[in-house]
């Protein structure tokens, strides 16, 4: 009796149901990471350490979550393509959100150890992240591209900056340095200090790509159908190769 007199307090809640025939890209994104990353001694201005650990808690979504199709991700942050006609939580932003974040986030914290052996968690890291639609498949593409090109940009620029400061430079000189310089002068400026940028690891330079792999999967008996092959490796996504190689991953039905 009484709680159907107050069951109406449930008509305050608000939810926003995201659009039908959209793509849906979650992008998560570390909470003041630069202080986490200097709390921890993260080597600069990549640790592979860390971006392997936000891979494997890529992975781990793409395990958890069926509906998650592409994931990309550099530095800090991680974007999730979700299938066109998902109705994971009947599409209910809030609800795709939240569990996207919290999963991540408790992987981050429970995966710790195995990248970071000799260095404590020393306090509980927070991802913040937001949904975005995109009702075509080019617009998803190019949202792709531009998380590429951006990871590119930041790379490089770091690569130079911390090549400057471990030179004897103050960041703010460095910094200064560095203003209105075009790629190729980058590149020129880490020649000076024996760094072929070409030559960096591709997940520092490209970010990493985390899908299934439907192509090279053998069929085993043994394995769970449900069970995803999923793979992590640092293509070039900006180019039509790595699309005509892997067409199956954003046509799903
Ligand atoms: P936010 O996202 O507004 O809460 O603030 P931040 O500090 O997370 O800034 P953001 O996301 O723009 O930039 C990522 C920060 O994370 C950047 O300041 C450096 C740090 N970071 C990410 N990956 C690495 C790494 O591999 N090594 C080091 N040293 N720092 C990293
Ligand atoms: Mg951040
Ligand atoms: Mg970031």
């Amino acid at each position: 009796m009484l709680t159907s007199k107050l069951e109406y307090v449930r008509e305050f809640e608000s939810g926003n149901k995201l659009p039908n025939f959209n793509w849906i890209v979650v992008r998560i994104d570390g909470w003041h990471f630069h202080k986490f990353a200097e709390a921890h001694r993260f080597e600069k201005p990549n640790d592979a350490r860390a971006l392997n650990l936000m891979n494997a808690c890529a992975a781990c979504m793409l395990e958890n979550f069926p509906d998650i199709l592409f994931a990309y991700g550099d530095s800090d942050e991680y974007s999730f393509i979700w299938r066109e006609k998902t109705n994971f939580c009947g599409r209910m932003e809030s609800q795709i959100l939240s569990q996207s974040v919290s999963l991540f986030t408790s992987a981050y914290v429970m995966k710790w150890k195995e990248f970071f052996p000799t260095q404590d968690l020393i306090y509980p890291p927070a991802f913040d992240g937001r949904v975005i639609c995109y009702p075509k498949i080019k617009l998803v593409r190019d949202y792709l591209n531009w998380r590429q090109a951006d990871c590119h940009i930041n790379n490089q620029f770091n690569t130079c900056f911390w090549a400057l400061v471990k030179s004897g430079k103050s960041k703010s000189q460095a910094q200064k340095f560095l203003q209105g310089t075009q790629t190729a002068e980058k590149n020129r400026l880490l020649k000076e200090f024996g760094i072929d940028y070409g030559d960096l690891p591709a997940m520092f330079r490209k970010g990493s790509c985390v899908y299934e792999d439907k192509s090279s999967a053998e069929i085993d008996e043994q394995k769970d159908p449900k069970c995803r092959n999923v793979v992590i490796d640092h293509s070039d996504i900006i180019g039509n190769e790595f699309w005509n190689q892997h067409s199956y991953i954003l046509s799903d039905d």
